[in-house]
């Protein structure tokens, strides 16, 4: 097999970059000190996190000036995503940190006012040429493609500057702001996006720069397919409750308001429900298009000592085969081994990005610490799950998920909570309610609201809320509208709406009526009453943007 060396020096989560690498027949070496660089041919850079730790981790390991050297060399090199960054003059993030500077340019913070903060989602990477070359364009990126992003800062795009600098470009657009989403010149690639998580197209893309195919031809169709097709698309994401069956097998399961064992016919008697394996479940859902999957382990640790978690084993094997993002949730939080050893939630959280996660999804323990969040007077502790973990992976890495119930009041004096005016009052005629949170899915209810919560662990550090709803979770009636605008209204970080998808058409109401971010769908596609993809036709006929599944690498 053919090598690439890989400078893992700060990301610490490469398994899934990896493992493209090998989809795509490449043997992976790795770059051990800065004397190795000297001996590379084709050499990649990847990095996640704050460009300003991943600069200084790299100035203080020696490995700037032989990276340089690698360049200039004229060998083949390739960044991702803040590996891109890197190569940039510097950035907003961290003024005082100067990058490589080999692109004649800075990063800047996306304007937040106008829509969610961090850029999540599949967007384009149009070379800038196309309208003008009649359809050619750098390491197999393609215009009618969609590519994985996960950022907050971007180098927004001036026309022409760096073209005539001799770069080939290819741009995105994120609301008004066109921004770089690929960089090539002489031996240099640099992507914003994922590649390794950005399906087909990112494989594609990745086989390219190690084949050395700089360019290539587009067919009149794919070149025509630009402006209007440029654009974050509407995210799709399955999810998959997973937990162990009374025989001891993990499963993936589903219920209603979030109890999940059976309650009639053969099955009865109060077996856990269970509707598949879920890596098989997560590879069928890639393959059908999801733009993620999402697991939960709904029962957490269960006193399995930690370094035998089943979740670890899920995601290594299911980041070999699933090219899209991986979020796993249940059980982050700082907990206790069987031997009685502390281990702190960033560690249960390292050893999951390890195994191919690219999120973690914190539930119970993000409640805990939004209530010391109110009672210190709003202090950050600098201690918390969120806080420790989204410092070292950056805040796209934590998802906050969410277990809301309606509690319903006559008038918005009767209680402190933030109150909305519903359109479905409840059997006593009551039209205003306030969403409790709770912990323990669902099982404990407590003295925080929905907007209380959501707004603490933003200034925690999450970068994404997965909003459940537990009255409308596994009901097929569509999702709770009111509860997704009033989240939406209270923080800019992107917002995934969960709980009560039953038909396509529930996603169009979704992106329709509200302004989430993303959707997520478990029981529809579970029981295979619709496939991901059948979703997406629907929304696509509908005049929404989506990302379609290819199988052409
Ligand atoms: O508290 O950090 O250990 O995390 C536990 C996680 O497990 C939380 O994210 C919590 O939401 C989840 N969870 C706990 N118990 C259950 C349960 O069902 N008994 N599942 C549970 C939550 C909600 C969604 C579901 C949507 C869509 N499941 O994952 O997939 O409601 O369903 P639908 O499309 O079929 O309506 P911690």
């Amino acid at each position: 097999m053919p090598t690439v060396h890989l400078l893992d020096y700060v990301a610490g989560n490469v398994r899934s970059l990896v493992n493209a690498i090998n989809k795509v027949g490449y043997e992976v070496k790795w770059v051990r000190s800065p004397e190795d660089l000297k001996n590379v041919e084709k050499l990649i850079l990847p990095g996640v996190g704050h460009f300003g730790h991943c600069l200084s981790q790299l100035s203080s390991g020696g490995y700037l000036q032989p990276i340089r050297e690698h360049i200039a060399s004229g060998k083949p090199f390739m960044g991702i995503c803040v590996g891109l960054q890197a190569l940039f003059e510097g950035s907003e993030e961290n003024p005082n940190v100067p990058g490589l500077g080999v692109v004649p340019a800075r990063m800047h913070k996306f304007d937040a006012k106008t829509k969610s903060v961090p850029h999540i989602g599949w967007n384009s990477a149009t070379d800038t040429r196309v309208a003008l070359s009649g359809g050619q364009s750098f390491y197999g990126l393609n215009p009618s493609s969609k590519y994985y992003y996960v950022h907050s800062y971007a180098a927004l795009y001036e026309p022409d500057v760096l073209e005539q600098d001799g770069w080939f470009v290819a741009t995105a657009v994120y609301g008004k702001e066109k921004f770089i989403g690929a960089i090539a010149r002489d031996n240099i690639f640099a992507t914003q996006f994922h590649p390794e998580k950005s399906g087909q197209a990112g494989l594609r893309t990745l086989r390219a720069f190690l084949n050395g195919d700089k360019f290539h031809s587009l067919t009149p169709k794919d070149s025509s397919r630009t402006e209007e097709k440029n654009g974050l698309t509407r995210r799709i994401i399955a999810c998959l409750d997973v937990r162990t069956n009374d025989a001891g097998d993990l499963v993936v399961t589903k219920g209603d308001q979030y109890d999940v064992r059976e309650k009639e016919g053969a099955a009865a008697g109060g077996q856990v429900r269970n509707l598949g394996k879920p890596v098989d479940m997560a590879k069928k859902y890639y393959e059908q298009g999801a733009d993620e999957v999402t697991f939960l382990n709904i029962t957490s640790f269960r006193n399995c000592p930690v370094a035998d978690l089943p979740m670890l084993e899920i995601l290594r094997r299911t980041s070999e085969t699933v090219f899209v993002p991986l979020t796993i949730g249940g059980g982050i939080r700082d907990t206790v081994d069987t031997d009685g050893t502390h281990i702190p939630a960033l560690d249960v959280a390292t050893m999951y990005f390890k195994s191919g996660a690219d999120k973690v999804s914190i539930g119970s323990d993000a409640v805990t610490a939004a209530e010391e969040f109110y009672e210190s007077g709003k202090v950050l502790s600098g201690k918390t799950a969120i806080e420790t973990i989204s410092k070292a992976y950056g805040n796209q890495a934590v998802v906050v998920s969410v277990d809301p119930k309606r509690v319903y009041v006559k008038r918005p004096e009767d209680t402190k909570h933030h109150t909305i005016e519903t359109k479905y009052p409840n059997a006593a005629g009551q039209h205003f309610c306030w969403y409790q949170c709770t912990i323990k899915g669902g099982r404990e209810t407590r003295d925080l609201d929905v907007c209380q919560l959501v707004q603490a662990v933003e200034a925690m550090g999450a970068g994404e809320i997965l909003l459940n709803c537990i009255d409308k979770d596994g009901s097929n009636s569509g999702f709770d509208l009111e509860l997704i605008n009033h989240v939406k209204a209270a923080i800019t970080i992107p917002v995934v709406a969960s709980s009560g998808a039953g038909v396509p058409k529930h996603f169009e109401e979704v992106f329709d009526q509200t302004t989430t971010d993303a959707a997520l769908g478990a029981g529809m596609f579970h029981r295979g009453e619709y496939s991901v993809g059948e979703v997406k036709d629907y929304l696509d006929g509908k005049g929404f943007l989506v990302r379609r599944s290819e199988s052409d690498i």
